[in-house]
């Protein structure tokens, strides 16, 4: 438990809980099962993890699996390879891992080894990745179509395509190996799009985290503060709380504000400028995506608040449209229409109409992106925006985040700034899930109202 305490409202004693079980292996379970109903009968899915990627030398970066592993088998160490094989009548799993090995151990850490896998992770069957070559080959003569992810594991890529060469080369023989290459990713995006209640909860301990890591850092703010200070209170926030980021953090000031994925991070935030954090932690994979922006001083500048007000006006209006039956990109449609619209109210935007507005020569110099993108094990997670060239209508247990905003860049040599306005640059992101109600906003507990921003900024500072 973790608790802020200070000169704040109540609103903001933002308390932290027990974080949530890791998905169970019966829904894992359920998720293999439910993919077997996708994949045809004799096909095997591939399922390669992530290689470790060296930094320098033999320093490797912290290690991420992948998120389709993590999915249907919640494995999350290196070297290993998931294989789901439909026969049928019957289905079954089986997991290459990294043998028990007590002097790699003693560097690196223990490992669960095959008899670890097979007792404590939901799969049918275990083996020692070092038997891939001879274990994987009866699989692959045995399909008929092989679903599989090039370009992870060179071991793998080259089974498969000896596999499908041999195959190729004798199509007299019946059953005698994978006639096709598929891509598993279209069926698992649309599995992976609606959350489950469990998934759900990941978020929401990964939103809470994050909004409270947001909060450290306006309460951290003040003129001549650094971008990597900033960045300290929002990662230690996240570490503090047994978590890790989910994507490297953006911090901003000023014109940096203005650079979409800005990540030097070691600027100085001048008393008077505006300072934009895009930042969210992970939760058994789980991301949260939260971006707020604030003048570090405590106080917004007339010209910071009039664009703030737009920016966070066309927030609301696209949350509003997060509701089952709209389209996905109704969210964009509004936040669009309400920048264009204050940006004519403000002069920036000559229109003379809302429709000229909105052209990519007005409205489209100073918000160059999109409105959201969905969000789960993946920060941009997957599913189809548009399938059949149709844009997907919202359904309960879908989680987007809505995310508009404004950049006059200073230093942009393409298009004159307005005076005014330049070196401001102002984005406000929460996450919200679709329900069958009101649209659930799983960053709520993260301020964005200008009274409650400068009364929080600098208590800590
Ligand atoms: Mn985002």
């Amino acid at each position: 438990m973790f608790s802020l305490a200070g000169p704040m409202s109540e609103k903001h004693v933002l308390t932290i809980g027990e974080a949530p079980p890791p998905v169970s292996h019966a829904e894992l379970r359920e998720r293999q099962q439910a993919l077997m109903t996708h994949l045809p009968t004799d096909a095997l899915l591939l399922i390669v993890n992530n290689p470790e990627a060296i930094r320098s030398r033999d320093v490797e970066y912290p290690y991420r699996a992948n998120s389709d592993m993590l999915y249907l088998v919640g494995w999350d160490e290196p070297n290993a390879v998931a294989c789901l094989y439909n026969g049928g009548e019957c289905w079954k799993t089986r997991l290459y891992v990294p043998p028990r090995d007590v002097l790699a151990e003693t560097w690196t850490g223990l490992r669960p080894g095959v008899d670890g896998a097979l007792a404590d992770w939901p799969v049918d069957e275990a083996a020692s990745v070092d038997e891939l070559e001879d274990g994987l080959k009866p699989l692959l003569d045995a399909c008929r179509s092989v679903y599989h992810i090039r370009g992870l594991s060179d071991r793998v890529d080259t089974l498969v395509d000896s596999a499908l060469l041999e195959q190729s080369r004798d199509r007299q023989r019946k059953g005698s190996g994978p006639a096709d290459l598929c891509d598993p990713r279209p069926m698992l995006s649309e599995m992976r799009l609606i959350k489950s209640e469990s998934e759900l909860s990941q978020m929401r301990h990964a939103c809470q985290i994050s909004s409270l890591a947001h909060i450290e850092a306006m309460r951290g703010s003040t003129g001549g503060v650094a971008e990597y200070q900033l960045q300290s209170l929002i990662e230690g926030c996240f570490l503090w709380h047994g978590s890790r980021w989910a994507y490297p953090s953006i911090v901003g000031g000023g014109d940096n504000a203005t650079i979409l994925h800005y990540q030097d991070n070691d600027g100085t935030v001048a008393d008077g400028d505006l300072v934009l954090i895009d930042a969210g932690c992970e939760v058994n994979g789980y991301a949260a995506d939260i971006t707020r922006t604030w003048p570090v001083n405590g106080k917004f500048s007339d010209a910071q608040r009039e664009i703030y007000d737009i920016v966070l006006n066309a927030q609301l209006a696209a949350i509003d449209a997060c509701r089952v039956g709209n389209p996905y990109d109704a969210p964009h449609t509004a936040a669009r229409q309400t920048m264009a619209q204050g940006l004519l109210d403000l002069g920036v935007l000559e229109g003379p109409n809302l429709e000229e507005a909105l052209s990519v020569e007005q409205l489209g110099l100073w918000y160059m992106h999109n409105t959201g993108h969905w969000l789960g094990l993946d920060v941009h997670d997957v599913g189809v925006y548009r399938p059949d060239d149709e844009p997907r209508e919202f359904e309960v247990g879908m989680v987007i985040t809505v995310e508009p905003g404004l950049y006059f860049g200073a230093w942009r040599g393409d298009v004159e700034c307005p005076e005014r306005y330049a070196g401001i640059g102002v984005r406000i992101e929460d996450d919200v899930l679709i329900t069958d109600g009101e649209p659930d906003v799983l960053t709520a507990a993260c301020p964005k109202e200008v009274a409650e921003l400068e009364a929080l900024i600098g208590t800590n500072a």
